[in-house]
């Protein structure tokens, strides 16, 4: 009898939570999905690459992402956040290594293994990250204006989930080239897919 009173209950609270979710303004609906594929030329170049909105009207969450320093490299070697997130710098190589960004406008010193050091990025804009020791390591970090943002893989497939219904411009970023804007209009539940060329 208890049992079968508390799995009752467990029922309710699931309708109440299932209902503030279906629920808009309250919280987010889960929304659309935008994938595709992106032809990077020259080729070599294709994970140095992110899709993203331009405009989301929104206020979102500030989050903290990471960035390691490991076996000499800065990884991920693509971060995409969101203007006001924070990166976490962390060192995971036997050796010092220092983070700057010329563009970005920080050099945030030269810190030795397992220590870290963050940065608040306040502006949108995609920032070339730096050690200024070891001038082989390079990275990327894209300060998006909102969160619908998305890395591209090895393959050129890349994967926006979770975006509002609605008519959007969609850009490229990439590290050598261009490509064309288009508009992407997302519905909810569906699944839309944009493909890109990038040139030189
Ligand atoms: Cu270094």
């Amino acid at each position: 009898m208890t049992i079968r009173r508390s799995r009752c209950t467990d029922l309710g609270q699931l309708l109440v939570a299932s209902l503030l979710f279906a629920a808009p303004g309250l919280a987010r609906a889960a929304g659309g999905t935008i994938t595709g594929k992106v032809d990077v030329t020259p080729p070599k170049y294709t994970e140095e690459t992110v899709v993203y909105l331009k405009q989301v009207a929104g206020q979102y969450p500030h989050k903290t992402a990471t960035m390691d320093q490991k076996g000499m490299r800065f990884l991920p070697h693509v971060l995409a956040i969101t203007v006001g997130d924070t990166v976490n710098f962390a060192n995971h190589d036997a050796v010092a290594h220092n983070v700057f960004s010329p563009e970005g406008g920080y050099n945030l010193g030269t810190f030795g293994p397992n220590e870290s050091r963050t940065h608040v990025f306040a502006k949108t804009g995609t920032f070339t990250q730096l050690c200024s020791i070891h001038p082989e390591m390079l990275a990327f970090i894209f300060v998006g204006q909102n969160p619908y943002s998305a890395t591209v893989d090895k393959a050129g497939t890349y994967t926006i989930t979770d975006v509002p219904p609605g008519t959007y411009q969609i850009a490229v970023w990439n590290s050598h080239g261009k490509a064309a804007d288009q508009s992407v209009t997302v519905a909810e539940g569906k699944t839309v897919k944009v493909n890109f060329l990038v040139r030189k």
